[in-house]
């Protein structure tokens, strides 16, 4: 909704309301005791779970009325009442951003860091992901030395033939059919066996919903290893998200954008025989068993989005804190539930909760699946503003995990988490022409 006006003063506030008759109608009439004058108003529904609404209003404050009648009027009325912009006088600009800055402390906003300059480039259009298809950060095309297979002549070739497949891959192609060898699908098959009967006792209960759902359509099983082609179908009518071929790791930043547009990008070769518990990297085993099955739950796959979302054009300092979130939640997050009283518990329950595993790096390895709910490793509360900060290990069994109380307490926090971050400019995704909409703040 626009209803626009030509003025030379610029002033935007912005507030938002939780939807019941009447509540806009006070805080216009608020201004309107203050003499204020609105010369344009934009309403689009809030990211929360409330039925909120944000308002942006341009007001003209030619009168005696200042920027902080305005935002006085407002406070008490309607929840977080901010100065967006203004470009009048200067003694009113210095007023007007002290406001801004103890307003925005109030609501936890973030004032504009030092750190945040330019915005980073950030894909708009699906197209644009190809831009990744080459830039892979390790172990793509070339194993590290220490990597069970870089003695293993025929297991690099192999290697070499599925990443090329992927970085051939372009937008809109079919996804790439991989004909497995015998040893891969044995080594599939034994990751396979021991992970699912992990599962009833180690996985949470949204994993262990829909893995049955990919037995019946995707063809799960310990026989043979599933298309990604036709998992991406299925996902497709499950939530929107779709995968993509990868040759290996991606930025984090690349990475996480791609979440945005619903998009994951998948790897298609397997880890070394010789190693099937654990391996440090994202192959088929761990995109297709860890990852997949929760991408069909509706607010995991909103949540994911979310991420992306906010991972678009931030500094490279929120992309760090992000990709340390995603790192606790999405990949080795575990979750507090209630005790199913038909089903027995691993260990960390207590009479009414167990914990159990949401994250795909746990979900993948049956090596980690069992020694993260054993007593070993140190479990700490799922707390985004400490959690961001926390470093971890990348090529063995993390030290440390956070523990969401549910699974749906750990996405409401990182959505209030990624939505205190610093960005000039608020994004949306439009899924009819997909492509990433910009909503500036002028
Ligand atoms: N790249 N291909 C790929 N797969 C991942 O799971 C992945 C990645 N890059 C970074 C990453 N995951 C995360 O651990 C965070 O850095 C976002
Ligand atoms: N360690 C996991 C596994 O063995 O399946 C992969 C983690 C990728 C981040
Ligand atoms: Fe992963």
């Amino acid at each position: 909704m626009t209803a626009a006006a030509t003025s030379s003063d610029k002033t935007t506030l912005s507030f938002s309301i939780t939807d019941r008759v009447g509540a806009l109608d006070e805080c216009l009439a608020a201004l309107r005791h203050h003499g204020i004058s609105l010369t344009r108003i934009e309403s689009r529904p809030s990211r929360t779970p409330d039925w909120d609404y944000d308002f942006f209003v341009d007001v003209s404050l030619d009168t005696k009325a200042t920027v902080q009648h305005a935002i006085d009027a407002l406070n008490g009325i309607a929840k977080h009442v901010r100065l967006v912009s203004t470009r009048s006088g200067p003694t009113e600009q210095t007023q007007a951003q002290t406001t801004a800055a103890a307003v925005g402390t109030k609501l936890g906003q973030a004032p504009p860091p030092a750190s945040y300059q330019a915005t980073p480039w950030f894909p708009r259009k699906m197209r644009d992901l190809d831009t990744f298809a080459d830039k892979v950060l390790e172990m793509g095309e070339e194993l590290d030395s220490d990597h069970p297979g870089a003695r293993d002549l025929a297991y690099r070739q192999r290697r070499a033939e599925i990443t090329r497949i992927a970085k051939q891959y372009r937008t809109g192609q079919p996804l790439p059919h991989i004909d497995y060898t015998e040893e891969e699908v044995v080594t599939w098959g034994k990751v396979y066996r021991h992970l699912t009967q992990l599962y009833p006792t180690h996985a949470c209960r949204e994993y262990l919903h829909v893995f049955p759902l990919l037995e019946q359509n995707c063809g799960y099983s310990d026989q043979s290893i599933p298309q990604i082609e036709d998992i991406s179908r299925f996902l497709h009518e499950c939530t929107g998200f779709t995968l993509r071929p990868v040759m290996g790791l991606l930025s984090s930043r690349d990475f996480l954008n791609a979440l945005a547009f619903r998009v994951f990008h998948s790897t298609q070769y397997i880890r070394h025989s010789s190693k099937p518990l654990y391996t440090p990297e994202p192959d088929a085993c761990h995109e297709l068993l860890g990852h997949v099955p929760l991408f069909a739950n509706p607010d995991f796959a909103a949540f994911s989005q979310e991420i992306g979302l906010a991972s678009l054009g931030a500094s490279d300092e929120d992309i760090a804190k992000l990709a340390t979130i995603y790192w606790f939640t999405v990949e080795f997050g575990v979750c507090r539930q209630p005790v199913d009283p038909t089903g027995s518990t691993a260990s960390g329950a207590d009479a009414n909760s167990q914990i159990r595993a949401y994250g795909a790096g746990l979900l993948s390895s049956f090596g980690e699946l069992e020694y993260c709910l054993s007593d070993k490793p140190k479990l700490l509360p799922f707390d985004p503003s400490k959690t961001c900060v926390q470093e971890y290990p990348i090529t063995q069994f993390q030290p440390v995990y956070f523990v969401a109380d549910s699974f749906r307490d750990a996405t409401e926090k990182v959505r209030e988490f990624a939505r205190s971050l610093y960005r000039p400019f608020d994004v949306r995704y439009d899924p009819f022409s997909q492509t990433i909409e910009v909503l500036d703040n002028k």
